[in-house]
């Protein structure tokens, strides 16, 4: 048997593999349980010593380039891959940039961020929770009673199944829900705002079924009206960019606050648009109800696990959608939820303009 012969066409082949699964091929062939030099090596043991002696260098010395020259190839062949990958995948840094900006930013994202940036600075959090909720959290612990007509079918989405407990699952109606978990999960003192969307079976001009809100709650000890008029003062200020903001509180009735408060901001007409300053008494102005508000129910206080004779509150809820459009000066809430990137290029915001209190929170678009 010609070893010498037999390594040289071994290693030809290896140097000829283009691809590590040929290489891979060759590998068995020669080295694997069935292959050639593993069977060679089986032969040793028939020989004689004298025999053995001479020709198992040979084998050994054989397995030994084969082995060598298939882990030299298969690095080369891993470097090839590796070095056609890279040139392909390079980003070419000197192309350049985009013409116009690709995409914009939705004015609900945009006044989202305007609202965590205001309420932020006066010490809330942004708190969040889920969508789909039960109807202990959403409607039962806000003191809203079995037979008002918001648990009504026409105003509620509610899910065919009912939960482990046996609870109604539904789409929440408002982010309330969010506040109560809050109470139970946190305690007091409490300072938040519950932004997000939120679902009723309502759709024409000026209603979505989904639409956003945003909710704020504080509980601490001794809070009163006061605290809720100052900071919903300085809140509408801020967001309106405006120091002439005069609001109008007037007596109303929601089940999970009491007393229960309205909220009207005045406003002036000007070229035929509402603008939003000055008080709603003065000639040639008005009032538009804006806000719901009030003093958090003992009830509901109760049923975030606090006790109502130690802690008092007050919450908030406004339409994030509505706001947006009194701001920037859209006209039609369907188009807000359409996707038409027309109305995007002309109503969104520039990704790089992010809303800060030093630098304005609501910058121009
Ligand atoms: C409103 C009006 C008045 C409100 C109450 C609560 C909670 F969970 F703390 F009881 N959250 N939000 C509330 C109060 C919401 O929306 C028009």
């Amino acid at each position: 048997m010609d070893y010498a012969a037999t390594g040289e066409q071994a290693l030809a082949r290896i140097a000829a593999a283009t691809d590590l699964d040929s290489l891979e091929k060759l590998r068995v062939e020669f080295l694997g349980k069935q292959g050639s030099i593993s069977g060679l090596l089986k032969t040793l043991g028939a020989m004689s010593p004298d025999e053995r002696q001479t020709t198992g260098p040979k084998i050994h010395a054989l397995r030994e380039s084969v082995t060598e020259a298939l882990t030299a190839r298969k690095a080369g062949l891993e470097q090839a891959a590796l070095d056609a990958r890279l040139a392909a995948e390079n980003i070419d840094l000197s192309l350049p940039a985009p013409e116009a900006p690709r995409g914009s930013i939705h004015p609900v994202s945009q006044v989202l961020d305007e609202l965590a940036e205001i309420f932020a600075d006066m010490g809330f959090a942004v708190a969040t929770g889920p969508e789909i909720e039960d109807d202990w959290h959403n409607f039962t612990a806000l003191n809203i009673p079995e037979s008002h007509p918001a648990r009504a079918m026409h105003d509620t989405f509610y899910f065919p199944d009912k939960d482990a407990e046996g609870r109604a699952m539904l789409l929440r109606t408002h982010t309330s829900p969010v506040q109560i978990r809050s109470m139970l999960r946190d305690g007091a003192p409490i300072r938040i705002i519950a932004p997000g969307r939120v679902y009723r079976s309502d759709s024409d001009a000026t209603h979505t079924p989904m639409f956003h809100q945003v909710e704020g709650l504080v509980i601490d000890k001794g809070i009163h009206l006061g605290h809720l008029k100052w900071t919903l003062e300085t809140f509408l200020k801020a967001f309106f960019e405006r120091d002439d903001i005069v609001l109008r509180l007037r007596p109303s009735y929601f089940p999970f606050t009491e007393p229960s408060v309205e909220v009207d901001v005045g406003f002036a007409i000007q070229n035929g648009k509402r603008v939003l300053g000055g008080s709603g008494d003065a000639p040639g102005h008005g009032w538009m109800e804006l806000l719901g508000s009030g003093m958090v129910n003992r009830k509901v206080i109760a049923a975030g696990g606090l006790d109502p004779d130690e802690w008092q509150g007050f919450a908030f809820g406004i339409g994030v959608d509505r706001i947006a459009m009194l701001k920037y000066g859209m006209d039609d809430l369907r188009a807000f939820f359409d996707g038409d990137v027309r109305w995007l290029q002309h109503y969104g915001f520039s990704p790089l303009d992010v809303p800060t209190l030093s630098a304005g929170v609501g910058a121009a678009a």
